[in-house]
């Protein structure tokens, strides 16, 4: 068990799982090195959302909000997946009906093997027309700023979900056409709205988060500790 002890009775019902909803945000990757957005250390503590992360900022100044997502992407590019990410791909081969939805944007995910995975809120390793909507991999080196479509002769923009834009619609009905009966939140304050409730309509609740957050009131159980910590040996002990 490496050093963590779980109520037997948790695993036990983990084990009756039928259906298993994985939701993670940025704790997840904090351990990779990637910063989170709120409290100590948070992306929001240092910059303005309303400055970068938003519509309006990229239509008033594309080129600072480009450079802003090129500084964050070399960060993600040169991270690793953590014990975390790596656990999670593990409950995703072991268990027939899984669903990662992640608030993340970092690309560690994909890295660490998880397929069965909705980055709700895109992925800064990509760029995105904004005449046709298509998406494309960004190139590296670094890019010629604000980068153009490769689709049209119109601008690109990040493809990453801002304030006060709407979730791809598609992606938000498979998140909840999925129904699952078992929900792990991992990493993630729950301060943004549709997350949070993928998570809190879950008939049973694990959240795994040093802190408490919105979602603990709603959680049947939380572990507390960092997720790099604890997952694998939950994982362990799941699938066993
Ligand atoms: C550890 C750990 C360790 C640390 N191990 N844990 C219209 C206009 C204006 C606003 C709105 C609007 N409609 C709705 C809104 C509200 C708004 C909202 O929710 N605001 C609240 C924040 C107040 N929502 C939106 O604007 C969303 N749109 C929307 O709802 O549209 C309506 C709609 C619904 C349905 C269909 C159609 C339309 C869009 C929100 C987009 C969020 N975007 C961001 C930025 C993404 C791009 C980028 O990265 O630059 O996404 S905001 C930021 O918050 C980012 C994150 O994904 C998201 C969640 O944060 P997360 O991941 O939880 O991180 P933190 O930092 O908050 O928490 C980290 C946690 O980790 C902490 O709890 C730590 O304790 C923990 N931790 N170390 C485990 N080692």
């Amino acid at each position: 068990m490496r050093g963590v002890d779980f109520d037997p009775a948790l695993i036990e019902r983990l084990r009756r799982a039928s259906r298993v909803l994985v939701l993670t945000g940025a704790g997840v990757s904090a351990e990779s090195g990637i910063p989170t957005f709120r409290g100590d250390g948070g992306l929001w503590r240092e910059f303005r959302a309303e400055d970068l992360a938003t519509p309006e900022a990229f239509a008033r100044d594309p080129h600072l909000v480009w450079t802003w997502y090129e500084e964050r992407r070399a960060l993600c590019r040169a991270a690793q997946p953590g014990p975390a990410h790596e656990a999670i791909a593990r409950l995703e081969q072991g268990l027939p009906e899984f669903l990662l939805v992640t608030q993340n944007v970092d690309g560690l995910h994909r890295r660490a093997g998880s397929k069965r995975m909705l980055e709700i809120h895109g992925c800064l390793l990509e760029g995105r027309c904004t005449q046709t909507g298509r998406t494309f991999l960004l190139d590296d080196p670094p890019l010629d700023l604000p980068v153009r479509s490769p689709h049209a002769d119109a601008p690109a923009r990040p493809h990453v979900v801002w304030f006060g834009e709407a979730y791809d619609a598609r992606l938000l009905e498979q998140a909840l056409a999925f129904e699952a009966d078992v929900c792990l939140a991992v990493g993630t304050s729950a301060a943004v709205g549709v997350p949070a409730s993928l998570a809190a309509r879950t008939p049973f609740l694990v959240e795994v988060n040093p802190d408490e957050t919105l979602l603990s009131r709603h959680a049947d159980a939380c572990l507390r500790g960092p997720a790099g910590a604890l997952l694998g040996p939950l994982a362990d002990l799941w699938l066993a």
